[in-house]
Formats: structure tokens, sequence, C-alpha cells
């Protein structure tokens, strides 16, 4: 073989090794053992028993101790949001509102109003989604099972997929394309902007929500997908003032919101960044 040819074998030899590794990282974990429930249409991913730390209040109270382990799981745990499609359903069985709340939202940031069937059902409250998961006989996850579940049990693990810094890859946040659904926040975009919340360096081709697990690079040795980026998810968790606890960032976030640590508190009222996923034991 002449030189130019062992190069160019070599060449094609590191090549293709490049793309096995890239594919490598980028391909979801299967669930070790999934479900799909009849009723909603939607996966469930086995999420194992394990401990973790126990999580401080929200929000904190002075002198409060925390340092002792929790038991958590087994569970299953929705694989992705619960999307417009499977809300249907139980707005079809009227056993969930027909006109969920949405009524401070602009129209094109709510997927049910749009009609986008595969998008995260956003813009409902936390009583709209515990009633969703009630009827398929789950629940919301308390804030300690999501970060379990987003942390695949490795407390301190900065994102659902490990520890690099999130890209367009992974998850749905504020990139370049956010500004665009923004709309009537226009006011706010040169703080926004000057905030760094706008990471105009990624595009993942969607202005607000994307269809529900689009971002297989994202997801958890577990199989769960967008447990960081494009909503927020409700927990059961109480965060004073009757609010509820809400985890892993959304759409119009930075990228700091995604972190699996990221905690806030919500007010019982629907926002476009807000939806949800359930949880049965
Ligand atoms: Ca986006």
């Amino acid at each position: 073989m002449s030189l130019r040819g062992s190069l160019s074998v070599s060449i094609l030899a590191a090549f293709f090794s490049v793309q096995a590794a890239n594919a490598q990282e980028t391909q979801p974990a299967m669930p070790t053992k999934s479900r799909i429930d009849k009723k909603s249409g939607l996966t469930f991913v086995r999420v194992p028993k394990g401990s973790y730390r126990e999580l401080p209040s929200l929000p904190a109270k002075p002198d409060e101790e925390h340092d002792h382990a929790v038991t958590v799981g087994p569970m299953w745990m929705g694989m992705t949001d619960v999307t417009v499609s499977a809300y249907a359903k139980c707005a079809e069985a009227q056993a969930c509102s027909a006109s969920p709340s949405a009524r401070d939202e602009a129209k094109p940031r709510c997927a049910w109003k749009n009609g986008l069937l595969t998008h995260p059902m956003n813009c409902v409250s936390w009583a709209e989604a515990a009633q969703f998961c009630k009827w398929i006989k789950g629940r919301l996850p308390t804030a300690a099972e999501w970060e379990y579940a987003a942390t695949s049990g490795q407390f301190g693990k900065p994102y659902p997929w490990g520890d690099a810094p999130p890209d367009g890859s992974h998850a749905n946040y504020c990139d370049v394309n956010c500004p665009k659904a923004l709309g009537e926040d226009g006011k706010n975009l040169a703080r926004w902007e000057k905030e760094g919340w706008i990471d105009r360096d990624q595009n993942d081709g969607w202005a607000a929500t994307s269809p529900a697990g689009s971002y297989p690079a994202g997801a958890t040795p577990w199989g769960l997908l967008d447990m960081a980026g494009n909503v927020w998810q409700w927990t059961s968790s109480p965060a004073g003032d009757g609010k509820h606890e809400v985890r892993g960032g959304s759409w119009d976030n930075p990228a700091k919101a995604l972190q699996t640590s990221k905690r806030l508190a919500w007010a019982d009222r629907p926002d476009a960044g807000m939806g949800f996923r359930c949880v049965k034991d």
C-alpha cells in the first residue's frame, strides 16, 4: 500500500472511531425496563430503589437538619413530560378540564391551544397537573424523587446526562430562537441579553416548546428524557404560601436553570414554561 493509501486508511479509521465515539455519547441509554400506560399512551421507565440525601425545605428553614439519607423508589416515572396528546385523552374522558387555565399566557406559547399534540402539556396549574396524574392512577413526584431520578441517584451530578455543560443537543433552553417566542416580553430582552440569559451560540430550531423526547443526548442512564429544559416540572412538594416546587428549567430559561439542583417555588398558576410528568408506585 502506498504511503498515501496507508494515510487515507488511517485517517478513515480515525474518522470512523471518532464517529463511533460520538454515536456512543449521543445515543440514549435504553431504559432497563419500560411499560406503556394504556389510558394515556405515555411510556414509563423503572426507577430503581435507592438512597438519597434528604433535601432542605424550600424556602429554607434556619437550623434545619437535612443531612441524613432517605429511601427513594422503586417507582415508574414518565419517560417524558405529559404530552398534549395524553392530556387530550384525559379531557375526552372528562377526567381533566377541557379548557385548562392558561388564562394569562399568550397563545403561541401554549401547546394545547395550538394543537401541538407531541409537545409537553404546558400552561396548566398544579391542580390540573395533579388531576391528570390521578387519572392514570399515578401522582406527581416529590422534589426528592425528581432529583433522585434526574441524577440517577448520584447526589451532586450537575446535569441529567452528566457533567458536560448544556448545548443545543442536550436540552431545549433559551437559545438564539427563544426571543421570537417571548413576544410581548420584548421589554425584558435587553436585560436578559445583558445577564447572559440568551445563548446565541445555540440553535435547536425551537423558539418555545419542542416535541417531548427530542434530545436523546440529554437522556439519563435510566432512560428519562427532558429532565432538563423544555418545561419546568411540577412536583408534589409544597414550597410555602400555597406554592409548589418545580424542577428542570424551561425553553425560556438560561442554561444555568437546567442544573439538577435548581429549585424554584411556583404559585398554583399556569405558565408556558411549566409542565409536568407523573410517577406510579
Ligand atoms: Ca430552543
